[in-house]
């Protein structure tokens, strides 16, 4: 850490960059950081391609995102394990990487990957704990927070103390956490229920342990929806009792299903089964983009997850 430390302090600009369709830690990871940079007096641009969910605007900083790559002596890539999920062009200048998971691409030897941080806000939170306490506030804590309350489910999906840890921690430096859970949870706009209704027609169990539903196009047009809308909608078929690996798989506008994998106690390492498809993620949690009918690609993706049970 402390060499991450010396090597950003050399540049005076630096661009925070996270994965497209960003999810609360991907926000969250970019915010943290930006608001802590600007506090120690770096010039700071966080960068989301897709820009930021409305869910998530209510974070200090979110309308300093920009959706452009901007030029900058130096890109920290944060919660995403390469360069190719931001969805731009690789830059010709150095980029270091913070995530929570080992796996991917190593851009420096400066990299911070560490397995078992139940975020990437997680990982950040403890470097710049390292580097500058003092300029962790509550614009700073804020963010973090919101990446490890969404990363967890909630602190459904983890088992340990790190989590609350951390929570305390960011807690202590004035984050409510009922407003946030308020703000991220309770704020789903009726849309995303009418979408809801119509994928849940989908859900289907497969074996007793393999669940799966399905958000199809005519669904977005019927219900004037978009991808916002089904950020969650995977919860379903892994609540099913008895299900100990599940999936959502999405129609895409760009022409592919994008799949959307969990595992639960007991269920397989979907990471496995993701990369078989070209994608990437950790032991629980994992995603890939096919082409083909739905017919054929649930086909697919069955029978390779009946491979890894
Ligand atoms: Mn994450």
């Amino acid at each position: 850490m402390k060499e991450a430390v010396e090597f950003i302090s050399n540049f005076k600009k630096i661009a925070v960059v996270s994965h497209e369709r960003p999810d609360g830690d991907a926000v969250g990871s970019v915010l943290g950081l930006v608001n802590f940079l600007e506090k120690r007096g770096f010039e700071a641009f966080g960068v989301l391609k897709d820009g930021v969910p409305q869910i998530f605007r209510f974070i200090n900083g979110w309308e300093k995102i920009v959706n452009f790559l901007p030029d900058s002596d130096i890109y920290i890539l944060v919660d995403a394990s390469d360069w190719n999920r931001s969805g731009f062009e690789k830059p010709d200048k150095p980029i270091i990487r913070f995530d929570h998971h080992l796996t991917g691409e190593r851009y420096s030897d400066k990299d911070i990957l560490l397995n078992g941080h139940p975020s990437a806000t997680s990982v950040i939170l403890d470097f710049l704990r390292f580097w500058d306490e003092s300029s962790i506030d509550y614009d700073v804590a804020l963010p973090l927070y919101v990446g490890l309350l969404t990363d967890t489910g909630g602190f459904k999906n983890r088992e340990g103390t790190k989590s609350f840890e951390d929570a305390i921690y960011l807690v202590g430096k004035g984050v409510n956490s009922k407003w946030v859970a308020e703000k991220v949870f309770r704020e789903v706009p009726i849309e995303s229920y009418k979408l809801l209704s119509l994928a849940l027609k989908t859900l289907t169990v497969v074996d007793e342990k393999i669940a799966y539903i399905i958000v199809r196009r005519e669904f977005f047009d019927e219900t004037g929806t978009n991808k916002e809308h089904s950020e969650e909608f995977v919860e379903y078929p892994l609540s099913v009792k008895g299900v100990i690996v599940a999936f959502k798989m999405e129609w895409d506008p760009r022409g592919y299903w994008k799949v959307g994998l969990r595992s639960k106690e007991g269920g397989p390492n979907v990471a496995e089964i993701a990369q078989k498809f070209g994608g990437g993620g950790h032991y629980f949690s994992a995603g890939c983009r096919i082409f083909g009918s739905e017919e054929e690609v649930l086909n697919v993706l069955i029978s390779e997850i009946k491979k890894h049970l």
